[in-house]
């Protein structure tokens, strides 16, 4: 008799779930199916999974598909049900490929294709499966995907690479044309090159998608506005993707500071430098994003003034490194971005009583300290990081969609604004940039390469 075994959290059982049980039993003459406990979940990071463990088994035996459900409580029980059950094949979803070849030493691995797009018109009568669009390829969008999967009732079902040209092969289907992804999602990821970005949204908004846009979501503060406007007529979420917002620790960092533990805030220093990415339209745009984040999440949006110092690239004319200084009444706030260039990526608060200090790099922390100038009252705070802050992203806004209620965000719909504007001001003119001129001659990424 061929033993087959299979596992999953199985979570609202859908179309999906079903047709991956049915073609794993079809491999064999017995199916086991390992049903993932609450607790193992949330050791494994997955979130958002709305149902028990008691009424996931219950769920999966009813199929009638498996001939024994049992529980998956630990890392390392594949091995032990596979020695244990005497199983002759290992079954799992093609998302995971390559994860369990280790498996191979003991039987036999297989990946099984997905169903791709289950259709929306299903889903749009049930909330709690979203299939999800993606605009635009890149390293980054790989690294989405793969955190999607740890979200429960989120489906990455198409990509339109939308002139991009990283290679998401094997991952997920390409969509022929934007309206192609459109008809196939309930809701959109936009992180296509930032100056298509608006245009994208909106179509997306206008087709009656939910959006999850990367940042900047538009290079004026009038077209930010107006897709939040959008979003709002048609009754549907739009949601900035700026993954260090959604991050445990920085939310707490910011509540921290709020609360008065360092007094008042006097200054906040944020800076954001790396060698081996270069985004395509210089530094404010890729870097500012984030380098903002604490400077309107701490001191607001209604600054008095900014200024800004600039080093051009020799390559394209864009920003290879950017200083923006910020004045507001009782306060002032630096960010430091550079391609090309590199700092050290900390965060500092400076307060009337003590100061908050986050070592490099500070977007992709689960750590940070008060520190005051009586030592003995310096305090670490430690946190749980999933996948940078991407997991929580993308559940916020599967959560958003299904509960159909505004969730507590840490970025508001004003410092999106306040973003787009200070890009817009930088480009247009309309704030003073100081040249700093071109970086000198052998300066660049390619020199730092090898
Ligand atoms: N699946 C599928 N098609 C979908 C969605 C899911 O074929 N549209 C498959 C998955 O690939 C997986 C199974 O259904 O094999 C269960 O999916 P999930 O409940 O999302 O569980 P997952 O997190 O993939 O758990 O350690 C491995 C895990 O236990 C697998």
């Amino acid at each position: 008799m061929k033993k087959v075994i299979t596992y999953g959290t199985f979570d609202l059982l859908h179309r999906g779930h079903v047709n991956l049980l049915r073609r794993a039993k079809e491999l064999g003459d017995y199916l086991i199916v390992g049903v993932t406990s609450s607790d193992f979940d949330k050791n494994r990071g997955k979130i958002n999974v709305k149902q028990s463990l008691m009424d996931r088994i219950e769920a999966v035996k009813a199929l009638g598909i498996a001939d024994e459900v049992i529980p998956e409580e630990y890392y390392g029980q594949k091995i032990d049900d596979i020695r244990n059950y005497d199983v002759d094949i290992f079954a799992i979803g093609s998302d995971w490929r390559g994860h369990f070849d280790y498996l191979n030493e003991y039987c036999e691995v297989v990946y099984l294709d997905r169903t791709e797009g289950i259709s929306s018109t299903q889903l749009r009568e049930d909330r709690n499966h979203i299939s999800l669009g993606i605009v635009g390829a890149s390293r980054d969008i790989a690294k989405f995907i793969d955190e999607s999967k740890y979200v429960s009732g989120v489906d990455v079902i198409a990509v339109f690479p939308d002139g991009d040209d990283f290679n998401l092969a094997g991952r997920v289907p390409t969509a022929a044309s934007l309206e192609d992804l459109l008809e196939k999602s309930d809701a959109v990821y936009v992180a296509n090159a930032p100056a298509r970005r608006y245009q994208t949204a909106r179509a997306a908004l206008k087709a009656g998608k939910h959006v999850l846009s990367e940042s900047p979501v538009a290079l004026a503060a009038s077209e930010a506005r107006s897709l939040f406007e959008l979003a709002r007529e048609s009754n549907l979420v739009f949601h900035e993707a700026i993954k260090t917002a959604y991050a445990l620790a920085f939310s707490r960092l910011t509540l921290l500071v709020k609360s008065g533990m360092i007094g008042t805030p006097v200054s906040v220093h944020a800076t954001c430098t790396s060698q081996s990415f270069k985004s395509p339209a210089g530094s404010l745009i890729g870097w500012g994003p984030i380098a903002s984040l604490p400077v309107f999440e701490i001191l607001g949006t209604d600054y008095q003034n900014a200024t800004a110092a600039s080093l051009t690239s020799r390559e394209d004319g864009t920003d290879v490194y950017t200083k923006v200084d910020f004045v507001y009444e009782g306060a002032c706030a630096t960010f430091e971005v550079g391609s090309g260039v590199k700092s050290e990526g900390e965060l500092v608060v400076a307060g009337t009583k003590g100061y908050v200090y986050v070592p490099a790099p500070w977007w992709k922390t689960d750590y940070y300290e008060v520190r005051f100038e009586d030592l003995s009252r310096n305090k670490r705070y430690f946190y749980q990081l999933n996948g940078e802050g991407i997991r929580d992203e993308i559940s916020v806004f599967a959560k958003t969609i299904q509960d159909g209620k505004k969730p507590n965000l840490d970025i508001t719909e004003a410092q999106t604004v306040a973003l787009s504007g200070l890009i817009e001001a930088y480009r247009d003119g309309s704030m003073t940039v100081h040249s700093l001129g071109l970086e000198a001659e052998g300066c660049g990424i390619s020199f730092f390469q090898n």
